[in-house]
């Protein structure tokens, strides 16, 4: 029989994949390749690299004991073509394939690199998702707003994940109000994700990395991800033991030094495909129903993973390929220097962004309040932020991070995924932080220098945009505390926004 590939990619790292269940052992030939076309597309962080090359060669490595001949390109092969799809057509060339399967990409611009490619592709579904294509679209029909807590609703319905007698556990769908406390005091519980000691193959992997994107943004040092899917499984139930049961309260929370607090640090496997989104859930269930984790723990992880993960990628497929490039707002200004380099008398925005140097980590309400809000308030250029997000964070692949920086973070999409914009002044996060105790700019100044960015920033961003928001019905309180500041004061403000802004311009340290 003419042998099919199988394509796996970096990011479909499981055993139970759809084209996998499509393919022979016997005949078929998998196909892996590190590629620069993959590497360079966004200048990636190293450790997100380093990350994705060591656990696919684990996943090679993998594959063939369980009995599938697995063609693996490292990146210094000299026959390297560069791209996935050149890679399949000098595979066909070696073993005599006419055609290939895969399963379906998560970035439309690798779903046309391999429809249009120089060998027929057959892409299937990716059904490591609770939500398919069609299902998302049947959901979204007709409704005139796309609201995630509707979805997520059907979703907990649809797998009865903490559900008593077809009713949400505790009669009530979202504790999302319970899970609001600031930075706690005690953090000796806190003890951060499960770090892995680099094996060989992920040394190996380091040292190829080092000398081929040493001098890219960020950092390989300090490696500590699992590489494979046991040290994933293993991440997960110290997650369960340790931080679950403060993932809730504290998951809106930001503390200087604390990078990680009670955050999962999973998403980095979920995306490649070392964790499924059932285990993960089914896991925080069973400690719920144990007594280990109280319910708004419990189900504020559920819902991040089968309502808002789910509903972004349905959100990014359903709206199509321009989707990421939108900008509503029409937002032009250029990335700062120190989204790259750190360098910024915000301490917030100095902290978030050191962290994601180091780590390529930064968890949700850094990425949210922090960098995005500095973003959307300062009017920086969509497509460069999204790019940055690409960039550096190990967990991110176009289906999830557009749909969160474009349309959660930054409003481009024009509302498709938020209802108002995600902006607030200094003082939610001098509330939600300990970041401004030690911070250049005063948090409680309204103007002057050492007025904090944020709040300038928060209302310039309302008197800018007045016309779009005044009449959204979430915003009115904001419109009714800036027009009841006094003129002069308005003034003075958006006076301190600008010369701020002019600042930013000019390069100058901020
Ligand atoms: P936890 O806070 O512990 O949450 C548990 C899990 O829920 C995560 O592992 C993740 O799988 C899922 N989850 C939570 N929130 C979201 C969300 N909004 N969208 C999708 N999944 C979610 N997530 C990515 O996976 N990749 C990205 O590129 C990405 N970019 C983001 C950019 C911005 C501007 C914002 C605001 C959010 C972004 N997120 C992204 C969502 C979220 O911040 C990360 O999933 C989370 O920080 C990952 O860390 P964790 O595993 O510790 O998550
Ligand atoms: C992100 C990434 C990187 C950096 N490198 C590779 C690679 O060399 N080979 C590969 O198969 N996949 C890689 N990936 C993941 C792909 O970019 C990912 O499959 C697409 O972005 C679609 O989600
Ligand atoms: Fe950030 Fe403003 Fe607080 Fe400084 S004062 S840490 S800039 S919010």
């Amino acid at each position: 029989m003419t042998p099919r590939l199988v394509l796996v990619l970096g990011d479909q790292l499981s055993d139970d994949l759809s084209a996998l269940r499509e393919a022979s052992r016997e005949t078929d030939v998998v196909v892996m390749a590190e590629v620069r076309a993959e590497t360079d597309y966004v200048a990636h962080h190293p450790k997100k690299i380093a990350f994705l090359f060591a656990a696919m060669r684990k996943h090679a490595a993998h594959l063939r004991e369980r009995g599938w001949t697995v063609r693996y390109t490292a990146l210094d092969d000299p026959e390297n073509t560069h791209s996935i799809p050149g890679e399949l057509l000098r595979a066909a060339d070696a073993v005599g394939a006419r055609e290939a399967i895969g399963t379906e990409p998560g970035e439309f611009r690798l779903i046309a690199a391999l429809e249009d490619g120089p060998l027929p592709c057959h892409l299937f579904p990716d059904d490591r998702f609770l939500c398919t294509h069609g299902a998302f679209e049947a959901w979204a029909e007709g409704r005139k707003e796309l609201r995630m807590e509707w979805f997520y609703r059907e979703m907990r319905r649809e797998t009865g994940l903490l559900m008593v007698d077809g009713k949400p556990a505790g009669d009530r769908w979202n504790y999302d109000q319970d899970n609001r406390k600031p930075a706690p005091a005690d953090l000796s519980d806190a003890v951060g994700p499960l770090r892995f000691e680099p094996d060989e193959t992920t040394q190996e992997v380091l040292a190829l990395v080092a000398a081929q994107f040493g001098n890219r943004y960020g950092t390989t040092d300090d490696f500590w991800f699992a590489t494979d899917r046991a040290g994933a499984r293993a991440a997960l139930r110290h997650f369960v033991a340790h931080a679950l049961p403060r993932f809730g309260d504290f998951q809106d929370a930001m503390v200087a030094g604390q990078p990680y607090l009670y955050h999962a640090v999973l998403s980095v496997y979920l995306n490649a495909g070392l964790l499924g989104w059932r285990e993960c859930c089914e896991a925080a269930e069973a400690a719920w129903r144990d007594g280990a984790a109280p319910l708004n723990a419990v189900e504020g992880f559920i819902r991040q993973i089968i309502g808002w993960r789910e509903y972004v990628r349905g959100v990014y497929f359903l709206e199509g390929p321009d989707y990421p490039a939108r900008n509503a707002l029409g937002a032009t200004r250029a990335l700062p220097d120190f989204y790259w380099t750190g360098d910024t008398d915000m301490r917030c925005v100095h902290e978030a962004v050191t962290a994601t140097m180091r780590n390529a980590y930064a968890h949700h309400i850094q990425r949210l309040m922090v960098t995005g809000n500095f973003a959307l308030l300062a009017g920086l250029d969509p497509q460069a932020v999204s790019e940055w997000y690409l960039i550096v964070y190990a967990d991110a692949y176009e289906w999830v991070e557009a749909p969160n920086v474009v349309g959660m973070s930054l409003f481009a999409d024009g509302g498709v995924i938020a209802s108002k914009p995600y902006v607030s002044g200094g003082n939610y996060i001098d509330r939600m932080s300990d970041y401004c105790a030690g911070c250049r700019y005063d948090v409680r100044a309204r103007t002057g220098d050492r007025a904090c960015p944020f709040t300038l920033l928060y209302w310039d961003f309302l008197a800018r945009h007045r016309d779009r928001f005044e009449t959204n019905g979430r915003m009115r309180n904001m419109y009714r505390n800036w027009d009841r500041m006094e003129e002069g004061r308005r003034d003075a403000v958006r006076a301190g926004a600008g010369r701020f802004l002019d600042r930013l311009e000019r390069g100058e340290r901020v």
